[in-house]
């Protein structure tokens, strides 16, 4: 780490102190962070952090992206994935399209399938409750990380049921976890401007709440770089450390760069932060929001450099600002690729490994919820779980 005169000179020596004394930052500190101008010094505190609960490992998955459907009843302004029904590039699958997409992948390549869509209007719960099932019948071995707290909460209004009975019937099912979608900047004035239509970020919260007290671990994405502030970061960062000090069910914190490109916003001037730039978000913003998370998200295990959204060089750079885990080889993605992501579809596990090498750090496989596993040993159907 930088010398301590150094964190005087920048007017940050009492968080350098705070750091070293593992106190907890607050708004203020996070603020200032963002406001530094050595984006360097602000990593090596969140490097500090970062290597106290990892040492020098990184961590990724072989997993599996599978997205049911892309027609949704909510517009957001960010998305350029959903379309309606009907609209030209709309698609969803059938439970055997599903089950074909996972046969596709020789037995043992993944370990985690990711599954989400778009709060499609008719399907039933019935459905998913079947996808899950056939999931996992066909692959036992898998971990399921699917449906956001947004498409709960659209379940439950179809259903007519609670939130919690969604997820308890989910969770029977076979759904091990939830993805941390669907958060995206918890500010109900940016919220009223891109996603009227969706949840709210308390709704987002309880539901979260509900699936920790059934048991279910689940992460938290934080969409950045459209219109909000950095001080609308920090609210979303400090409500997200809140209901974990209640719950503890977050494993995973992954801070998503809005991709304008083919969205409603992909013209309009982006006009968030301090800078006021009318651009989305630049390295150095990537790398100072995965080290602000880091530091403030101190009841967080991870934090992940989602090599999709931020690309596969920045991914590994942001392994020394902070984060600690790439995510995983995907095989199909869409959300990020219909917005202009600049990234690969897929990776494979040596390319996972040797960048995380050449990075300078020790490859560590994990499944979904960050049990290290041995890449040499076959994939069985009894994973432990901590
Ligand atoms: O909820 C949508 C975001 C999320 C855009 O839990 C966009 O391990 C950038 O949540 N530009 C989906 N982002 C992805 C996600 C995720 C990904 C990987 C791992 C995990 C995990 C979760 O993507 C959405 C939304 O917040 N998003 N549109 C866009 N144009």
């Amino acid at each position: 780490m930088l010398h301590l005169q150094h964190y005087k000179k920048l007017g940050i020596g009492d968080i350098f102190h705070k750091v070293e004394e593992n106190t907890r930052l607050e708004m203020d500190d996070g603020l200032r962070l963002y406001q530094c101008p050595d984006v360097v010094a602000v990593g090596a505190l969140a490097d500090r952090v970062r290597r106290r609960r990892h040492g020098n490992a990184a961590y990724y998955v072989l997993n599996q992206h599978i997205n049911y459907s892309n027609i949704c009843v909510n517009g957001c302004r960010f998305c350029a994935f959903h379309r309606k029904a009907g609209e030209q590039g709309a698609f969803e699958l059938s439970l055997e399209d599903v089950l074909q997409k996972l046969s596709e992948r020789p037995r043992g390549s993944i370990r985690e399938v990711h599954i989400v869509g778009g709060c499609h209007p008719a399907l039933p719960l019935t459905y998913f409750e079947d996808m899950i099932r056939g999931v996992k019948a066909s692959r036992p071995e898998v971990h399921v990380k699917a449906f956001t707290a947004v498409e709960i909460d659209h379940f439950a209004h179809l259903e007519g049921t609670s939130t919690r009975d969604v997820l308890a019937r989910l969770h029977k099912a076979g759904v091990d976890m939830l993805p941390g979608g669907g958060a995206e900047i918890f500010s109900p004035r940016i919220r009223t401007i891109l996603c009227p239509e969706k949840l709210d970020g308390e709704k987002w919260l309880k539901i979260n709440g509900e699936a920790h007290e059934l048991g279910m671990k689940t992460n938290a994405t934080m969409l950045y770089g459209h219109l909000e502030t950095e001080g609308e970061r920090l609210e979303h960062l400090l409500a997200l450390r809140e209901l974990q000090d209640r719950t503890g069910g977050f494993t995973c914190f992954i801070p998503l760069p809005f991709q304008p490109c083919n969205t409603p916003l992909a013209n309009t001037p982006l006009a968030s932060t301090r800078l006021g730039r009318t651009q989305p978000a630049t390295g150095v913003e990537d790398l100072k929001t995965i080290a602000v998370s880091r530091l403030m998200l101190d009841n967080f295990s991870h934090i992940k450099a989602y090599w999709v959204m931020l690309t596969l060089k920045l991914a590994q750079v942001a392994l020394h600002f902070g984060a600690d885990d790439l995510d995983g080889t995907i095989v199909e993605e869409k959300i990020g690729h219909m917005a202009g992501a600049q990234s690969e579809q897929a990776l494979t596990r040596e390319e996972l490994k040797r960048v995380i090498e050449e990075g300078g750090f020790t490859p560590l496989e994990r499944d979904c919820l960050f049990n290290p596993v041995n890449p040499a040993e076959p994939l069985s159907a009894t994973g432990t779980e901590n």
